[in-house]
């Protein structure tokens, strides 16, 4: 089974019916992806891995905006948290980087997502490759994912 099909199928046990749309031309970066799919930057999901003491959190962040760690670790309770390698990555999420989607990972991972992305009706997100993406409402991926809601852009 390739990841496409791999996160479509995990996501159906989450109730919710991928849409995935293949891009030739790739969607490895938030960049990348805005420009294949033809909308802002910030409303493209980047689905980011950080760890505290070996444990994974996930930060779903709109492609316009780099994550201040410091204000997720508060949200989250913790002290500090820092960006997961890419072996981090895959063990978490079952996925690699580039086509981390939101969910759909072997085990839930707890998920702060970006107060920007609700700003806009429909966000697109990596469907488990670099070359796919899928569009949501940021309210589902807030209910599917058990999202704290939050402000998580550096100035
Ligand atoms: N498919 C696109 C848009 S949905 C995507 O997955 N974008 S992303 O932002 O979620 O994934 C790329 C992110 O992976 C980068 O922003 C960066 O934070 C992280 N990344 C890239 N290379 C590495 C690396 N070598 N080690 C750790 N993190 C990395």
């Amino acid at each position: 089974m390739d990841a496409i099909q791999r996160f479509t199928q995990a996501a159906e046990q989450s109730g919710f019916s991928v849409v995935a749309e293949q891009f030739p031309e790739g969607t490895r970066t938030a960049k990348d992806a805005a420009a294949a799919v033809g909308c802002e930057l910030a409303q493209i999901v980047k689905s980011l891995v950080f760890v505290h003491k070996e444990n994974p959190y996930l930060v779903l962040a709109s492609g316009k905006n780099r994550v201040d760690e410091s204000l997720v670790a508060k949200v989250m309770g913790i002290e500090s948290l820092s960006i997961a390698t890419p072996e981090q990555v895959r063990k978490a999420t079952g996925f690699a980087i580039g086509g981390t989607p939101p969910f759909g990972h072997p085990t839930p991972i707890p998920t702060t997502l970006d107060k920007d992305l609700l700003e806009y009706e429909t966000v697109w997100a990596a469907a488990g490759t670099p070359d796919t993406c899928f569009p949501i409402s940021p309210q589902n991926l807030e209910k599917i994912t058990s999202a704290v809601v939050a402000d998580v852009a550096a100035a």
